[in-house]
């Protein structure tokens, strides 16, 4: 079995294969800037997916494509996003302050302004109900490990070190989540680069 891979700015290792069948196609960082002064690390992460989802739902379509037909092939990764291939986004907590006051706020920067791209003004409902799972009671030091896993029937389950506190049946919000990672502004543009990488072979039946 493959070993694990280092996120290489801030150490943090990510296991070759999350749940018996899920591949980590990349890694990367998420920064930000605060007071418009300095950026923090805030988080690392590592994007997986099904490796049989990916054969089941992509192949067809892509299986034949040389791989300088599959770089930068961005209908790809859009069809990744929208399919129903079961994907987890692991976050590892970096930043050893982080309030979940600003986990909130940030969210309504991130997730919320994709959700209104992808999904019109009327969200509301979806993201009160999404953003209701941030308990002011949790904790999330540095090392804390949060799964963003997209299961089949495209539910977002979100757990805080292995314990789950909540789960969303929405297809706009699994791909809203996504778009952070693997979209057409991603935190990281290094990472996506690696899944698009990884991803290609995959597609070969
Ligand atoms: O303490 O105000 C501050 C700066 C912290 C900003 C952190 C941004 C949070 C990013 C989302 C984390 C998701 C787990
Ligand atoms: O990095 O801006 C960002 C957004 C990351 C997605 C945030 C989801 C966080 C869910 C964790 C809830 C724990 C309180
Ligand atoms: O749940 O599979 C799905 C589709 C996602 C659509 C979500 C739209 C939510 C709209 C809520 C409206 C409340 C005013």
């Amino acid at each position: 079995s493959s070993p694990p891979v280092t996120e290489s700015r801030t150490g943090m290792s990510f296991p070759a294969v999350l749940r018996d069948s899920q591949r980590l196609l990349g890694v990367g960082l998420r920064r930000k800037a605060v007071l418009g002064l300095k950026n923090i690390d805030v988080y690392a992460f590592g994007v997986y997916a099904d490796d049989s989802d990916v054969k089941e739902f992509l192949s067809e379509k892509y299986g034949a494509l040389s791989s300088s037909e599959l770089k930068g092939n961005e209908e790809l990764k859009e069809d990744l996003m929208e399919s129903d291939v079961s994907m987890t986004i692991r976050l590892q907590i970096v930043y050893g302050r982080l309030s979940i006051k600003s986990v909130r706020s940030a969210f309504q920067e991130s997730v919320a302004s994709r959700l209104h791209k992808f999904g019109g003004s009327d969200n509301e409902e979806l993201l009160q109900r999404f953003t209701s799972q941030f308990k002011d009671e949790y904790k999330i030091p540095k090392g804390s490990i949060i799964d963003l896993s997209r299961e089949r029937g495209y539910v977002l389950r979100t757990t805080i070190d292995g314990k789950e506190v909540g789960s969303i049946q929405s297809k706009l919000l699994c791909r809203s989540v996504l778009d952070l990672y693997i979209g057409s502004e991603p935190f990281d543009p290094k990472a996506k680069e690696d899944v698009e990488q990884n991803l290609a072979p995959l597609l070969k039946k």
